[in-house]
């Protein structure tokens, strides 16, 4: 059968054709500096995709994944914020770095956006350190050096995001900005957005819906000036800190993102301890302790959903959205994982007989407003599938990281290394070759042991 998105390149036919055109990706979005998020719609380095990305580069060459990090944290600002965006000198993404007007905030020779994304860093890092550690030889003790030398910029990240972000002790992360979340416009952001009404934004033209043909694949242009108007209101108050609470009009407390926070300060108290920075590990583990009941305390009792919070309302967010699962990353609570897991086996999810492949969609499938092409509406992102299914075997659940490997390889072989996917037919959309798309696949395939299982 011929099908409308059938790849020109010949058919992927085993797992080692896989990983030589999933390499092949990542060596094509190198620009000799950065592995960009993808090569045309994303030509930059993207936080957390570079994350994901020098985890799948690890496979290949601890080296080249530690020198992704290193440029990570050149960006850092003097604050301990990691921007979501590091610019390289490509054009042709907006917004561009003059947008973001970062100059004088951002690390002198660096251009960054003005925002952050989700710190899967650290979570990622002790993958990449255990992986070279097993491996032994030089590449062990390049890893652990990096690991040592690194430890305190990570530290100050997550003290940031603690501090500026979660100093209310609620053990939640405030965004102020849809992009934060990595989930830009799913549909746990509706509610908030629905009260950002752009005043005297600056003209801007689109490039993402030049690349992107198909539009309905997008945000719409209504969202975007959502976004943009977002970007001003921090930019004029220059992304001061202590200002944003005062000027932006919207603040969520992102429970995914906690979740990924309370997992990776555990995984940075760990590489404290074995990485020279041991007096700090008590205190990355307070903080772990911290956002784990601050996103067990948003779980519905209704649902079984973990839920986000309106700051400016007051009101939970409780979408049927994949973020709903912060739990299966973060949680001690064998009560709750049981209940999450269920849940994300249920017909609702992963259960629902549609399915192109077993894996969850980032919006339920039977939500009534479900949107199976758009964005985070509704696609199966293949990077979100692997990070959880790593959380669901570092907590001891291999038969169901055993079934999303199975389906996400099965998924992958198709070949375009989509950013998304169409649940249930598994069209390809957004861009193709993602690096994190390709990252993944590399990952399924080296199938290491999972953190902590060392
Ligand atoms: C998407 O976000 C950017 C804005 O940050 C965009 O749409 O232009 C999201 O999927 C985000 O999670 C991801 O990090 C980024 C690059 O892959 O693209």
């Amino acid at each position: 059968m011929s099908l409308p998105w059938q790849n020109p390149e010949p058919p992927i036919r085993d797992p080692a054709g896989l990983r030589t055109r999933a390499r092949a990706v990542l060596a094509a979005n190198d620009t000799g500096t950065m592995v960009t998020a993808a090569p045309n719609l994303y030509p930059h380095m993207w936080s957390w995709d570079a994350a994901f990305v020098a985890s799948g580069l690890s496979t290949v060459s601890v080296p080249r994944a530690l020198a992704e990090l290193s440029i990570l944290l050149c960006a850092q600002w003097a604050s301990g914020m990691i921007p979501h965006i590091v610019f390289s000198s490509a054009a042709g993404y907006f917004p561009g770095v003059d947008r973001w007007r970062t100059e004088g905030a951002s690390p002198p020779g660096v251009k960054s956006s003005g925002i952050c994304q989700p710190p899967v860093h650290a979570t990622l890092l002790r993958r990449i350190v255990e992986r070279a550690t097993a491996r032994g030889g030089d590449v062990a003790a390049l890893a652990a050096d990096f690991a040592h030398q690194s430890l305190p910029k990570w530290i100050r990240w997550h003290g940031w995001l603690r501090n500026a972000r979660a100093g209310d002790g609620s053990g939640l992360v405030t965004i102020y900005h849809g992009w934060e979340s990595g989930m830009d416009n799913s549909p746990r952001f509706d509610g908030p957005y629905s009260r950002v009404h752009p005043g005297d934004l600056e003209p801007f033209v689109r490039t993402d819906t030049r690349i992107v043909e198909d539009v309905s694949q997008r945000p719409s242009d209504e969202e975007y000036a959502r976004y943009l108007w977002l970007v001003q209101q921090m930019a004029d108050a220059r992304f001061d800190d202590a200002r944003l609470p005062d000027v932006v009009d919207f603040q969520v407390k992102d429970v995914f993102m906690s979740a990924a926070l309370a997992a990776a300060n555990e995984d940075l108290a760990v590489l404290a301890e074995r990485h020279g920075h041991g007096g700090e590990a008590a205190r990355l583990r307070e903080w772990a302790a911290e956002f784990r009941e601050g996103v067990d305390g948003t779980v519905d009792p209704a649902t079984g959903l973990a839920r986000d919070r309106d700051v400016l309302t007051g009101e939970w967010i409780g979408l049927p959205t994949i973020a709903g699962f912060a739990p299966l990353i973060s949680s001690a609570d064998p009560e709750m994982r049981a209940r999450q897991s269920a849940l994300v086996d249920s017909e609702a999810w992963t259960g629902d007989p549609r399915l192109a492949f077993p894996l969850p969609a980032s919006t339920s499938t039977v939500y009534p407003d479900l949107r199976p092409r758009q964005y985070w509406r509704g696609p199966v992102w293949p990077v979100m599938n692997w990070y959880l299914a790593t959380a669901l075997r570092r907590h001891g659940d291999n038969e169901r990281y055993a079934r999303w490997r199975e389906a996400s390889l099965a998924q992958l072989m198709e070949g375009h290394f989509g950013e998304y996917y169409e649940p249930f037919t598994g069209e390809p959309l957004g861009s193709w070759n993602q690096s994190w798309t390709a990252a993944v696949a590399l990952e399924w395939l080296d199938d290491a042991p999972g953190i902590g299982e060392r």
